[in-house]
């Protein structure tokens, strides 16, 4: 009888996180390693990807770290070949993961403060993207993860940027999708929810008094789960994008949001 289990596996391939010193990233650059993966992985602060590649190795995940900024194309292009030079062998596995926010009032925001939102969230994602995907094509196939938002579908105050990014991040991963499918190449996304990482920690400071901080109570009440995600809660999606278990999936985006997008708000007593 076959193991439906081989279908994730990722043995033999090639997987690159964007931003996988910490955060989403490295459980998603993890996720990836326990299925089989050889992990390369980027971000723009040296000493964080040495850290990170001591943790990986802790883990026993033989994971390569390489410092370059996903908006410098420049930079894209030397870094790519590199990462296949050294794995001897192209990135069968890219996910967009590296993105910042900046929580301003709009009229506050700098227009110059709203372009470089855009330029890391969604054009380092196009950027990434199109350094990969040739050597993808030549191969026979490959699988673009983008990790979009619950932004990608909702607004709040003070994170325009971020949303109007997230919000083309899933509609890039739609169009690559319908431009690459005939290739092979599935693209796809993951929509996480309120996940506990460094980018949302002010989200979840404690206030003076020792209380919760007002947005951590609004997030617990506005997810079904009653709970702040954790990057782990994405390790089992991510691997299922990954893997040959979705290659008839295109285009989607897969929200891991403990409910809050199926959620009309806590009925009254
Ligand atoms: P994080 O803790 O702030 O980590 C972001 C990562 O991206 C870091 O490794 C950072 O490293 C890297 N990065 C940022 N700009 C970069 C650039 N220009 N080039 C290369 N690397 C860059 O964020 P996170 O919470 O893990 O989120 C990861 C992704 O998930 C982001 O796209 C975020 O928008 C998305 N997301 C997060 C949540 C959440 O609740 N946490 C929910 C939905 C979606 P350096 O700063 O060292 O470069
Ligand atoms: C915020 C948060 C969110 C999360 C995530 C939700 O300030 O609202 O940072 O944007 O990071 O994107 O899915």
């Amino acid at each position: 009888m076959e193991n439906i289990l081989n279908k994730f596996s990722l043995q033999g391939k090639v997987a690159l996180v964007t931003g996988g010193s910490y955060g989403i990233g490295m459980a998603v650059a993890k996720a990836l390693a326990y299925a089989g993966a050889r992990i390369a992985f980027n971000g723009r602060r040296a000493n964080l990807i040495e850290e990170a590649e001591k943790e990986y190795k802790a883990l026993g995940i033989d994971a390569k770290g390489y410092v370059f900024d996903i908006t410098k194309e420049e930079q894209v292009n030397e870094f790519v070949p590199q990462i296949e030079k050294d794995f001897g062998g192209s990135v069968d596995i890219l996910v967009n993961n590296a993105g910042i926010i900046k929580r301003i009032p709009a009229t506050e925001m700098s227009v110059e403060e709203f372009r470089q939102v855009i330029d890391i969230d969604l054009t380092g994602a196009f950027i990434m993207s199109k350094a990969v995907a040739p050597a993808m094509i030549k191969k026979g196939g490959g699988k673009i993860i983008n990790i979009c938002s619950l932004m990608s579908e909702l607004g709040r105050e003070t994170v325009c940027a971020y949303a109007a990014a997230k919000g083309g991040l899933k509609m890039l991963t739609r169009n690559l999708a319908c431009e690459w499918a005939e290739y092979n190449i599935q693209v796809n996304g993951i929509g996480p929810g309120y996940i506990a990482t460094p980018q949302t920690a002010p989200l979840r400071e404690r206030q003076a008094d020792g209380s919760r901080h007002p947005f951590d109570q609004f997030i617990i009440a506005k997810t079904p789960a009653a709970r702040w995600g954790v990057p782990e809660d994405l390790m089992g999606t991510s691997v299922f994008l990954a893997s040959e278990a979705s290659n008839f999936v295109n285009g989607q985006i897969i929200y891991v949001d403990g409910g809050i997008l199926a959620y009309i708000g806590k009925q009254p007593k």
